[in-house]
């Protein structure tokens, strides 16, 4: 017999969750329990894999017969568990080394039939790095073993990471209701809460809730159920409520109703079942068991409107909370003026007729004029200026560039008005999450580079700023009719990391074009000309890319420059002249002083197809620019110092670094200044590989992607 039995119940989808929680159980500190696995359809040979592995610990693998669903496994667990403690443990989550221990801990000097421990959600796996082990350690040792009584805010709703004694749990007859999909947790805990002599709550042994990063590909039970959680709840609260005994848990699951879901679900009570009577009944019954001690403590608008709705009036519960709601979206309106924008487009600018000969361009959420959506602009302003009306999106004001005939400052509500009467939308990034392309609206996603980095759905873990990236991802990218591709490369990426199944436009980037015009000797000279560019010196632009974990708030990333400028200067002034360009999600300013002679910031620059025009060798690191610039078969250098962190644990690459990339990966400013001293020497091994690279990534260019794409998608259609 174990002390305790750990007791995971996994759906088909979430095997490979497992691994990571087979790893974190063979590294407890406390060693005696077993592991109970319990699926739900016929795949356990897919977990084979498991019993083979040399573990410490017992692991039962039993295929739920019975009972469908999660609560169902998790009585098959119960059933088949032979310790004197249960622990649930969901398939997706991970725990600590010290969890069980810390939990077990509280065993030693009384035996409480509950013992809870906390829950902190995590976005991705945590690294156990030895600086984590030596925090817990303390942690640990610093325990005055002191037993504490669980408080009422500590009753939760998940049994995950709780102790709950298994006589306990037969002598009061408590299972999981299989009845309740989504929340058969919420009577089980709280008739275990109620019977308990003892309920205690262990802060040290925390549980890690992973938020599913991919809830598109690998949903939460909650994420795949969003629809049905405000039709369950008042079930389960019923069902829980019906059973209690003791008033101070009475009082606790009241409050929990009123306080955490009545305010959360008050929409779908009155708007969304306002015809399915059933539901709404449900709702009603279950408010009516909760007793005045509670009411009282609410709210006094939540109150009277949940009199009003017991009372069997409700059409009048209905206005006061569709009346409370909307003096607080008034008060959210005025802090948040761009809400108010929003809530305008989408309640009456998208009423308004589409204007067919409309289009609306964005680039880098409107820093500049740039990329393949300056190119289409241009196209149409040259071609077919009389039939079309281009309006180009800009985030802060711009009294230069007087020949775009239509500027509109992005989130102004001229930008709502176009946004929602343009016939076409070209983007070179993602749209905005609240936009959705009305009936007859044409979306041409122009996307920004051939990817290098791993992108959306072959990415493991998300480490950016925003942990919903791939949800959000894949809802965004719904809207667009067209994707521009620039070779079959990308085709194929975009098709599997975008589960993009619409047209893709495979002409090579209209952004592109330029590096083809006949004139591009003439406008080089032009663009040196303007920003005063040396003529006696070889132009090097260093452009490197953004780093995932290095960020202020989401779209403002931090950068530390690594070249040092001043050695550069020192070393290589008098052959070469340097431009820097960081990229548009940089918000740190470079700082060129002392090097100003040697150095222009072309950080702000619009187009920087222009600075690859006058430059004779690019630098990079991971950044998609040298897709484009390997159209000019001209010397690329990768200064990647970073290299093993941005390989292994940022992104991973699609194309190997060692073999395929068309230059040296330079890691220190030694190499860099050796390289580029010795140039013609150190890049020769590299030329027969640019001149391959160039023709598998860049066959499609040919100048005319711009004109191709336009007649395409606008003039022809
Ligand atoms: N860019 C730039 N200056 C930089 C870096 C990038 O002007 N210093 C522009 C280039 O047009 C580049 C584009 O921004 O092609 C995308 O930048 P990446 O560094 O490749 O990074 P990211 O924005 O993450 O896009 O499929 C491509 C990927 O999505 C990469």
């Amino acid at each position: 017999m174990f002390q305790v039995s750990v007791i995971t119940p996994v759906a088909k989808n979430d095997v490979h969750f497992l691994e990571e929680q087979f790893e974190i159980l063979s590294k407890q500190l406390f060693s005696n329990f077993e592991w109970i696995i319990i699926t739900d359809g016929e795949f356990n040979d897919d977990l084979n894999y498991l019993s083979n592995k040399n573990a410490d610990f017992f692991i039962t693998i039993i295929q739920n017969q019975n009972e469908a669903g999660v609560a169902g496994a998790k009585n098959t667990g119960i059933n088949a568990a032979t310790g004197e403690y249960l622990y649930f443990l969901d398939s997706d989550d991970l725990i600590t080394e010290y969890t069980l221990f810390c939990l077990v801990e509280n065993l030693k000097s009384e035996i409480p039939d509950v013992v809870i421990g906390p829950q902190k959600k995590i976005t991705k796996k945590p690294a156990f790095s030895d600086a984590y082990h030596t925090l817990l350690k303390r942690l640990i040792n610093s325990r005055n073993n002191k037993t504490l009584e669980a408080k009422p805010k500590q009753y939760r709703n998940s049994s995950t990471n709780i102790l709950f004694k298994k006589s306990f749990l037969e002598e009061n007859y408590i299972i999981f209701d299989p009845t309740l999909k989504l929340y058969s947790d919420i009577p089980f805990n709280f008739q275990s809460f109620d019977r308990a002599d003892k309920v205690l709550f262990d802060p040290d042994s925390y549980y890690l809730k992973r938020v599913r990063s991919d809830s598109i590909r690998y949903p939460s039970l909650y994420q795949s159920n969003k629809d049905e959680l405000s039709d369950e709840l008042p079930l389960a609260y019923k069902k829980a409520r019906e059973k209690l005994t003791t008033d101070k848990m009475k009082l606790v699951l009241d409050k929990k109703l009123i306080n955490a879901y009545y305010y959360k679900y008050v929409r779908d009570i009155y708007l969304k079942y306002q015809k399915n009577t059933v539901v709404m009944k449900n709702w009603v019954n279950a408010l009516k068991l909760v007793e005045k001690e509670a009411l009282k403590k609410s709210k006094l608008s939540a109150r009277l409107e949940i009199k009003t709705l017991t009372m069997g009036m409700p059409k009048l519960a209905k206005l006061m909370a569709m009346t409370r709601i909307t003096v607080s979206s008034v008060k959210t309106f005025r802090k948040k003026p761009r809400k108010f924008k929003v809530f305008v487009y989408k309640s009456l600018l998208t009423k308004l007729p589409l204007k067919k000969n409309k289009i609306l361009y964005e680039s880098f959420l409107g820093r500049n004029y740039s990329d393949s959506p300056k190119y289409i602009y241009k196209y149409i302003d040259e071609n077919h200026k009389q039939d079309y009306k281009n309006v180009w999106i800009f985030s802060d004001e711009r009294n230069d560039l007087n020949h775009l005939n239509h500027k509109v400052k992005r989130f102004g509500i001229k930008y709502f008005y176009h946004l929602a009467t343009s016939k076409y939308i070209v983007n070179n990034m993602r749209q905005p999450v609240w936009f959705h392309k009305r009936e007859g609206q044409v979306f041409l996603e122009t996307w920004h580079g051939t990817p290098l980095k791993k992108l959306v759905f072959d990415m493991e873990d998300v480490h950016s700023a925003n942990p919903n990236y791939k949800r959000d991802f894949y809802l965004q990218s719904r809207d667009w009719d067209y994707l521009v591709s620039a070779n079959k490369y990308s085709s194929d990426i975009f098709r599997r990391a975008f589960l993009f199944d619409n047209e893709l436009l495979e002409y090579g980037y209209p952004r592109n074009d330029i590096l083809y015009n006949p004139d591009k000797d003439s406008i080089s000279e032009k663009v040196k000309s303007k920003l005063g560019i040396p003529l006696n010196r070889k132009v090097v632009l260093y452009a490197p890319t953004w780093r995932d974990d290095e960020y202020y708030k989401p779209g403002q990333y931090k950068f530390k420059l690594e070249l040092d400028l001043k050695r550069l200067k020192k070393e290589l002034g008098n052959e070469y002249y340097f431009i820097l360009r960081t990229h548009y999600f940089i918000a740190d300013n470079l700082d060129i002083d002392g090097v100003e002679d040697f150095v222009y910031n072309g950080s702000h620059y619009d187009d920087i197809a222009e600075l690859y025009l006058i430059s004779d060798i690019l630098i990079t690191d991971y950044s998609s620019v040298f897709f484009d610039f390997a159209n000019l078969k001209r010397p690329i250098l990768f200064f990647t110092y970073d290299l093993d962190k941005y390989k292994d644990t940022l992104r991973g690459f699609y194309l190997d670094h060692e073999t395929e990339w068309p230059g040296p990966t330079l890691l220190t400013n030694d190499q860099v200044i050796n390289t580029l001293k010795n140039l013609e020497i150190e890049y020769a091994p590299y030329m027969k590989k640019l001149e391959t690279f160039h023709g598998e990534y860049c066959e499609w260019d040919n100048g005319l992607a711009s004109k191709n794409i336009a007649e395409k998608v606008i003039i022809r259609s």
